[in-house]
C-alpha cells in the first residue's frame, strides 16, 4: 500500500535558529558505542549526529511558545499559566478537570494508585513500558486486548491500534467487571509502531464498557496523530478537522494521562485529566505528595504556558499533515530500498523489523539492540530498541518474548529536514547490505526496573 500523499507537503513554518551538530568519525563512534555498552540510551547526545532515539521532549518549540516561556508566572500557588492550561485542556480535549504533572509517568503513577487494587486486571491495546509498570506496582496485571493484526509487522490493516472487542468481552466474563478498574486505551499505539485506533472501534468499546460500568482511561500522548489517520482513512471523517476528531476521541473516554512531550510540542510536561469529580479530588490530594502543588505539578509556570500554546498548535491540520508527511517520506524510502519495516507507516516514526533484518539472530541475541548499535556505528544516527530488552521480565522472572522485535527511528517534530530523512534511509541501507556479517549481543548488566534504559551489552563472538 503506497501511503505517499498525492501532492507534496511542506512545513508550515520557517527556520529562525539552528543548532550545530558534531560530525563524528567511525573510530569515535566505535569508542562511544563501546563505552555505552551497546545501548543507545547510554550514548552522550554530543556524540550523536541525527537523534531518533525518541520524539519525547525533543520537538522544536515555536516562537510563540518561547514567548510564552517569558510569560511564566512563577508563583508557588495559583499561577496564571495553570489557569490558561486548564482552559486549553477543556477547550481542546473536553476533559473537565486537569492536574499538571512533571511528565506522563507522573500522571500514570497517581492514576494507577487511585484506581487499581491488588489483583485487578487492566486490559489495554498493547502495553507501554511505564504505563504497565505503574499498573503492576499498584498491584494490577495488564492484559493485552489489541487485535492480532497489531503483532504482525506485514499486516496492512489501517487501524492496528484497535481493541479486539471479543477478547475483552471474554475477559470481562472471566474476571467480572468489578476486577477491571478501567480499560487502558492508547491513541497512536507506540509499541505497535504508532498505529491508530478507529473511531468506530472506540465507539463500540464505549458501548461495551458503559454496559459494564467500566471506565476508559486514554493515554492521549499522541492523540492528534491518531486523529490525522482517522481523517485520512475512516469513512465519514475526511471533511472533519483534526481538532474536531481529537475532541470526539476524548469524548469517548472518561479521563486521560498525557505526556505533553510528544504531541503537545514541549520539552517537559504532562497532566492527568478526568471527568469524574471523586477521582479528581483524590488525585488533587495525591499530586502534592509526588509532584508538587495541584496548580503546578512539578512544572514551572513557563512550562505550563508553553504547553498550553503547544496544545493549540498540535491540532492544526497543516502541522499534522507535514509532521506525518515527513515520517511517511522516510518510510516509503526505506520500503523502496527493501528494508523490512512495520506497515502501514505509523505516526511518530519508522519501526524497522529486526527479526527480518537479522534473521540469523535468535531473540536471545537481541536483534533490535544489535541493529540500533550498528546504525549508530555506520553514521552516528541514534535509534531505540523496542523488542525483547524493552519488554523486560514477567513477575515470575521469565523474559517476555514479544512478537515485535523492532528498532524505532523516531522523528522529533519540526526538527529535521527532508535531506536528513534521505541520509537516515541511506545509512540503514548500508547496514542492510552487510547484514549477514552482523553478530548479536549478550547482556552483561541488567537493572531491576525498565532495564532497556541502563542495560549493558557486549558483542557475541
Ligand atoms: C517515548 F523508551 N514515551 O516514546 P513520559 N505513554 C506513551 C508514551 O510514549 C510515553 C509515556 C506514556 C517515550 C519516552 C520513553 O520505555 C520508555 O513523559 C504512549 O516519558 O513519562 C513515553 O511519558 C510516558 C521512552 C518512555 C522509553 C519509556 O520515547
Amino acid at each position: 500500500m503506497k501511503q505517499q500523499m498525492k501532492w507534496s507537503w511542506a512545513e508550515p513554518y520557517k527556520i529562525k535558529m539552528v543548532e550545530l551538530l558534531k560530525m563524528t568519525t567511525p573510530g569515535q563512534r566505535k569508542k562511544a558505542m563501546q563505552e555505552a555498552g551497546f545501548n543507545t540510551f547510554l550514548l552522550k547526545s554530543e556524540d550523536v549526529y541525527i537523534d531518533l532515539l525518541t520524539d519525547s521532549g525533543t520537538s522544536a518549540m515555536s516562537d510563540r511558545q518561547w514567548a510564552g516561556m517569558m510569560m511564566g508566572d512563577e508563583a508557588y500557588a495559583g499561577s496564571r499559566n495553570f489557569y490558561h492550561l486548564e482552559q486549553v485542556v477543556r477547550d481542546v480535549y473536553g476533559y473537565k478537570y486537569m492536574i499538571p504533572t512533571h511528565q506522563g509517568r507522573g500522571a500514570e503513577n497517581i492514576l494507577s494508585k487511585i484506581l487499581i487494587k491488588k489483583g485487578d486486571i487492566i486490559p489495554g491495546n498493547m502495553y507501554f513500558t511505564t504505563t504497565r509498570l505503574h499498573q503492576e506496582l499498584a498491584g494490577g496485571r495488564f492484559e493485552d486486548i489489541i487485535i492480532d493484526e497489531a503483532h504482525d509487522p506485514e499486516n496492512e490493516f489501517p487501524f492496528k491500534g484497535n481493541v479486539n472487542i471479543e477478547k475483552l468481552t471474554k475477559l470481562i466474563a472471566k474476571h467480572g467487571a468489578e476486577k477491571i478498574p478501567y480499560i487502558s486505551i492508547a491513541t497512536s499505539v507506540n509499541m505497535a509502531g504508532g498505529q491508530p485506533i478507529s473511531m468506530q472501534n472506540l465507539k463500540e468499546l464505549r458501548k461495551l464498557t458503559t454496559k459494564h460500568g467500566i471506565r476508559i482511561i486514554h493515554d492521549m500522548t499522541r492523540v492528534a496523530e491518531n486523529a490525522f489517520f482517522i481523517q485520512q482513512r475512516e469513512k465519514g471523517y475526511d471533511k472533519k478537522s483534526v481538532a474536531e476528531i481529537v475532541k470526539e476521541i476524548c469524548s469517548c473516554t472518561d479521563g486521560a494521562t498525557m505526556s505533553a512531550k510528544k504531541d503537545a510540542l514541549v520539552n517537559i510536561g504532562g497532566f492527568l485529566a478526568i471527568n469524574d469529580w471523586d477521582v479528581f479530588e483524590e488525585a488533587r490530594n495525591m499530586v502534592v505528595v509526588y509532584e508538587g502543588l495541584h496548580t503546578y505539578g512539578g512544572l514551572a509556570g513557563r512550562d505550563m504556558e508553553a504547553m498550553a500554546i503547544g496544545i493549540g498548535e498540535s491540532v492544526d491540520d497543516n502541522h499534522i499533515k507535514a509532521r506525518i508527511g515527513q515520517v511517511i517520506y522516510l518510510g516509503e524510502k526505506m520500503i523502496d530500498f527493501g528494508i523490512p519495516i512495520v506497515k502501514p507507516i505509523g505516526g511518530h516514526g519508522i519501526f524497522v523489523d529486526a527479526k527480518k533484518f537479522l534473521p540469523h539472530l535468535s531473540q536471545d541475541a537481541f536483534p533490535a539492540q544489535t541493529l540500533a548499535a550498528e546504525v549508530y556505528l555506520d553514521s552516528g544516527i541514534r535509534t531505540m530498541e523496542r523488542g525483547v530488552v524493552s519488554a523486560g521480565r514477567k513477575a515470575n522472572g521469565e523474559n517476555y518474548y514479544p512478537k515485535l522485535e523492532l528498532v524505532r527511528f523516531t522523528i522529533p517534530r519540526r526538527v529535521y529536514t527532508q535531506a536528513h530523512m534521505d541520509v537516515i534511509a541511506e545509512s540503514t541501507l548500508r547496514v542492510f547490505e552487510r547484514r549477514n556479517k552482523i553478530k548479536g549481543l549478550e547482556m552483561v548488566y541488567e537493572p531491576k526496573y525498565l532495564r532497556f534504559f541502563q542495560a549493558r551489552f557486549k558483542k557475541l563472538q
